[in-house]
């Protein structure tokens, strides 16, 4: 039940529907803050008017001992305030940090943000336009960027909202409770057509999902329906392969430049000693403008890809580099790679790492 049928408003879209684990805690604070301030409100005024009416001009009331110190008082109006502000903050600040700390297990989605839509990537290659579909019961962390200017994803019924910027990621999470249609919207003012960067959440039940997931589904809540390529990684394979990165960033080719393989997630050290972790905003970075920062020991040799390559188009080859290795597991998928006598050995068999639609990056 919503907050707005306990409060008997129910009739009035007072509250968007609370469709995430976190929105009735964020609406019970919010309303705890409301009330707060209409009660100091109340006092305030029924103050001013009950005094200006007993020390109304003429009264006869007794002005002979003004008061002009009351420690009591004082000190009341600025303790109780004052608590009840610092128990909001530290309520708010909780939220804030449930709502924006990513559980470990949740799974990935990408947004991407243009002018003027959304665009949604799942790891196993559907993708959605303006549309996104997640099942119940399942924690999902979206990882978003803009591909011109900034923009706000905005989901009113799972009480998120985070902006989506150009050139660096930012991420969200959610767990979706109560199936249903919900409002999608753009909350940061991005052009002309703003106001119809619009879309629909689709929360369907696991069962659903699954249909959903399999192009099974001809129930009516299971459409619209989901376009599945290749998986996010097989993208990111063949991008790989196809813009070059496989001719200078593979273990055996590292005199050129540094190997992709086991990357993610490293500490890299700079041409000016400067020490940097290959997380996803760092690979980014060095795919699409790559002469900024020049790993140390490497010439600046590498083609610039900045308008060579989409937002989705980096999205998939990160999760292709990320499927590579990551620092707590650093062995490439196809073998070890070994140094003998300063030279890279090439692994026994070419390395290849598609064997899950799920992982991502
Ligand atoms: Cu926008």
């Amino acid at each position: 039940m919503g907050l707005d049928k306990l409060i008997g408003v129910d009739k009035i879209p007072f509250f968007p529907p609370e469709a995430s684990t976190f929105a009735r805690e964020i609406d019970v604070l919010y309303l705890v803050t409301w009330l707060l301030t209409i009660l100091f409100l109340g006092i305030v005024v029924a103050m001013l008017g009950v005094l200006a009416f007993i020390y109304r001009r003429k009264s006869k009331a007794d002005r002979s001992h003004p008061i002009h110190t009351h420690h009591g008082i004082e000190l009341a109006w600025s303790i109780i305030p004052m608590l009840l502000g610092l128990v909001i903050f530290v309520w708010g600040a909780k939220l804030y940090a449930d709502a924006y700390k990513v559980p470990d297990n949740a799974e990935e989605i990408f947004v991407v943000g243009k002018q003027w839509m959304w665009h949604i990537q799942h790891t196993n290659g559907i993708r959605e336009n303006n549309t996104l579909t997640v099942p119940t019961g399942r924690p999902f962390k979206l990882t978003c960027i803009s591909q011109d200017v900034i923009h706000s994803f905005f989901i009113p019924a799972f009480r998120i909202k985070r902006d989506v910027l150009p050139g660096s990621y930012t991420s969200a999470w959610f767990e979706a409770t109560l199936p249903g249609k919900y409002h999608l919207f753009c909350a940061e003012y991005c052009g002309t057509e703003h106001s119809r960067m619009t879309g629909t959440v689709n929360v369907l039940t696991p069962e659903d999902y699954q249909r959903w997931l399999d192009q099974k589904g001809s129930k009516e809540e299971v459409e619209p329906k989901a376009v599945r390529a290749k998986t996010m990684e097989e993208e990111g394979q063949e991008i790989f392969e196809t813009v070059g990165c496989s001719n200078c960033h593979t273990p055996d080719t590292t005199p050129r430049a540094p190997s992709l393989y086991a990357i993610y997630g490293k500490k890299r050290q700079m041409q000016n000693g400067e020490i940097l972790t290959a997380d996803r905003n760092y690979l980014r970075t060095n795919i699409l403008q790559p002469n900024d920062k020049v790993t140390a020991g490497y010439e600046a040799t590498m083609p610039v890809y900045q308008g060579n390559l989409t937002e989705e188009q980096v999205n998939s080859l990160l999760a292709y580099i990320k499927s590579l290795g990551t620092s707590e597991e650093p062995k490439p998928a196809g073998g070890e790679v070994k140094i003998k006598n300063g030279k890279v050995v090439k692994p026994a068999q070419a390395p290849k790492a598609i064997n899950s639609t799920q992982g991502g990056n």
